[in-house]
């Protein structure tokens, strides 16, 4: 049998980790031959909940799930950890500054970097899913310099998916059958969902640009993008909460394919540390095309790119780098 891998989601007795923890343990993000060891961390108001997660995942009997850790102690969550879901933040409550949030983040993700980098496994991957994700994904990567700039990533995976789904929607066929959208720049509604790469697989398996097949193509440059932008509103509108099981989902979709690869002809949209790729400021955290192989990811190169659409991944790119003189503004 395999070594088990030890995987860490804080933030864990969360609505996103209720519904994260029992995928993991199924088999969901690292493959279902993989034994997982779950490490759970919290904060002290929760720890109750969280024992009570411990208890369920003990009741679930969940073959590949060796151990379970559940602590509000960060040392202890971090100890020889190969992959770190950071769910845990400070969520921006009505009637807070940008600022007071961002302050907030900023020192749990520099106190759970320093952590991490003493503690983990050598290779840890992480993925940033507490918002604002890119920019706390930037504050844990100067917070661990000792942890790879490339093992450092925030989720876009849920807003890729939901392009995804939306283009299903619309042309009728199964989101299998759709590839390759693109979710530039921020996890925030500065984002942007491109559909200009996207191909849908015919009955004969041959592929076609999606452009090519829907009926209005100026809905992709309009309502298709607002939707996915604003998806998450609608989501907390209709169901009182924010999205969890769809984000949960997506965690284990990036994870899975980090490591185990992205098929052939296939790319996923992952908030990573810019190289400079497409014109974008390098050393922020921005989500860009990638394929990913032997446990590493790659920025997909050399895709067309016009004006609409260049001004829209500038937009978002604006963003993070003010999100970025907002963050270290606080550390002082
Ligand atoms: P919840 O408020 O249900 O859960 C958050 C949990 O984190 C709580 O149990 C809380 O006690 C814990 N926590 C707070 N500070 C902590 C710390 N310092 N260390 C460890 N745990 C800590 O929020 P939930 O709905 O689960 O969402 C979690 C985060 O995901 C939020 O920041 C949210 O904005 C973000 N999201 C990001 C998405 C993405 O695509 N990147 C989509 C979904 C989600 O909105």
């Amino acid at each position: 049998a395999k070594d088990p891998v030890r995987v860490l989601v804080t933030g864990a007795a969360g609505q996103i980790g209720y519904a994260l923890v029992p995928m993991i343990a199924r088999g969901a993000m690292l493959g279902p031959d993989q034994p997982i060891i779950l490490h759970m961390l919290d904060i002290e108001p929760a720890a109750e909940a969280l024992n009570g997660v411990r208890m369920e995942l003990v009741d679930a009997a969940f073959p590949l799930l060796g151990d379970v850790v559940a602590t509000t102690d960060v040392t202890v969550a971090c100890k020889s950890v190969n992959v770190a879901v950071m769910v845990g933040g400070f969520p921006r409550k009505e009637g807070m500054e940008r600022k007071d949030v961002m302050s907030k983040n900023v020192s749990i993700y520099k106190a759970q970097a320093s952590a991490l980098e003493k503690q983990a496994a050598p290779d840890c991957k992480v993925l940033v899913v507490a918002n604002p994700a890119n920019t706390n994904a930037l504050i844990l990567k100067e917070f661990a310099p000792s942890i790879p700039e490339k093992n450092i990533t925030c989720l876009t995976r849920l807003d890729h998916n939901r392009a995804l789904g939306q283009l299903s929607e619309r042309l009728k066929i199964h989101v299998g059958e759709v590839k390759n959208v693109i979710i530039w720049g921020n996890h925030s509604s500065t984002q942007y969902p491109d559909a200009n790469h996207a191909t849908v697989t015919t009955a004969n398996g041959e592929e076609k640009p999606v452009r090519s097949v829907v009926a209005d193509e100026n809905w992709l440059n309009t309502e298709f993008i607002t939707t996915v932008q604003q998806r998450g509103a609608a989501i907390i509108k209709a169901r009182k909460l924010s999205s969890a099981l769809s984000a949960a989902s997506a965690a284990c979709d990036h994870i899975r394919d980090w490591v185990l690869g992205t098929p052939k002809g296939t790319w996923v949209s992952m908030g990573v540390h810019s190289d400079g790729s497409y014109g974008i400021q390098a050393g922020i955290i921005y989500s860009y095309p990638v394929t990913c192989d032997k446990g590493q990811w790659s920025i997909v190169q050399g895709l067309k790119v016009d004006d609409f659409s260049r001004e829209k991944m500038d937009a978002t790119a604006k963003e993070l780098v003010e999100e970025k003189t907002l963050a270290y503004s606080c550390l002082n």
